[in-house]
């Protein structure tokens, strides 16, 4: 098991977030990846792997938009962090606007993801982390690698920014892996919030699994996707699984939906695996509403280690940051402990 991790991820830092109508202190802070550094001990720094892997998965024009948009924000006299005030629904036409708060619009859909001084720099290295792990298991260096990435990624989609996310570093990653012929590639993402931006990028690609169980969004963000009868559309049909579940969900009723998406994970011929994991699965977090215990989260890591599969780990959210670090350390142990030296076949 190898950790990585890069500290250039904590010069993203915005001050607050829209949150039930009022401004509070930004629940994704750099206190949380300190505090898992902190438990997890000695870590490899990231790699500069360039802009290719992310152009790979995300829109031209919103990344060049990303590392523009707080300097716009400033040059339009505003100080603080970027943030948008107006939306285009579905319906509405593309424009090609030019004006800050249009362009923070085209390119997001929420108000809990401003874009700070340092919020390109950040995401930049979270992707940057991700791929450093998935290259620890491509070339061999060991079969389990967890990316200690911040900001997390899996609501960010092709061409948006949402739910604390900028750029996707599970996909990237995953299509990363894809290209490296690794694949097939599956996607399980187990963090509280469904994956969102993850599900668009691969909503129509026959060649990518993905899997998500998640709080269900009739009643939790990101409420206009994760719904069970969302499964793929066109040559993607049947390559994307939702499983939700109701709030107060603890590990008894979870496990046998676990099993079943790891019977689906199987049934695909998968791999590789890369595991999207949110510790806001926890009874403790802030902002969740399942009950894990920390013992559950280990069980949750024996049983996806128990596949036998190689899994690069994406730290996704988890917001009970007192407890935080040591969360993510059972995980990473119960990954650890299936760890064996065989090398990934390249096909
Ligand atoms: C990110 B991840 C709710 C405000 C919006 C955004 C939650 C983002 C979760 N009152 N909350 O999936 O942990
Ligand atoms: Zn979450």
């Amino acid at each position: 098991m190898t950790i990585v991790f890069d500290p250039r991820q904590l010069a993203h830092v915005p001050a607050r977030e829209l949150h039930n109508g009022d401004w509070t202190a930004y629940n994704e802070s750099p206190a949380r990846a300190e505090a898992i550094r902190a438990a997890l001990g000695p870590a490899v720094a990231a790699a500069d792997f360039g802009m290719a892997p992310l152009q790979r998965v995300h829109d031209a024009e919103y990344l060049a938009f990303l590392q523009v948009a707080h300097r716009d924000w400033v040059a339009a006299a505003r100080s603080g962090d970027a943030i948008g005030y107006t939306w285009p629904v579905v319906r509405r036409r593309a424009l090609d606007l030019t004006r800050i708060d249009a362009r923070l619009g085209r390119y997001s859909y929420d108000a809990a993801t401003p874009i700070a001084a340092g919020t390109w720099e950040g995401a930049y290295w979270s992707a940057q982390t991700a791929l450093t792990a998935l290259d620890q298991v491509a070339t061999g260096v060991t079969r389990r690698a967890f990316a200690l990435c911040r900001p997390p990624g899996h609501h960010a989609g092709r061409d948006y920014l949402g739910g604390y996310c900028y750029l996707n570093n599970a996909a990237i990653v995953a299509a990363e892996a894809r290209q490296r012929g690794l694949g097939p590639v599956a996607i399980l993402d187990v963090d509280y919030h469904h994956g969102n931006g993850t599900q668009d990028i691969f909503y129509d690609d026959a060649e990518m699994l993905f899997v998500s169980i998640h709080a269900d969004p009739a009643t939790d963000y990101p409420f206009f996707w994760g719904h069970a009868d969302e499964k793929g559309v066109g040559a993607g049909l049947g390559t994307t699984l939702n499983l939700p579940l109701p709030r107060g969900t603890g590990w008894d009723a979870y496990a046998p939906v676990l099993d079943e998406a790891l019977k689906a994970i199987t049934d695909y011929g998968t791999r590789l695996l890369v595991l999207s994991f949110g510790a806001d699965i926890y009874a403790g977090d802030p902002i969740s509403h399942f009950t894990f215990a920390r013992e559950d989260i280990a069980d949750l890591g024996k049983r996806i280690a128990a596949t036998g599969l190689p899994i690069v780990t994406i730290m996704e959210g988890g917001y009970a940051t007192d407890e935080l670090g040591y969360n993510v350390k059972v995980i990473t142990d119960a990954l650890l402990n299936e760890d064996s030296p065989t090398t990934v076949r390249h096909s």
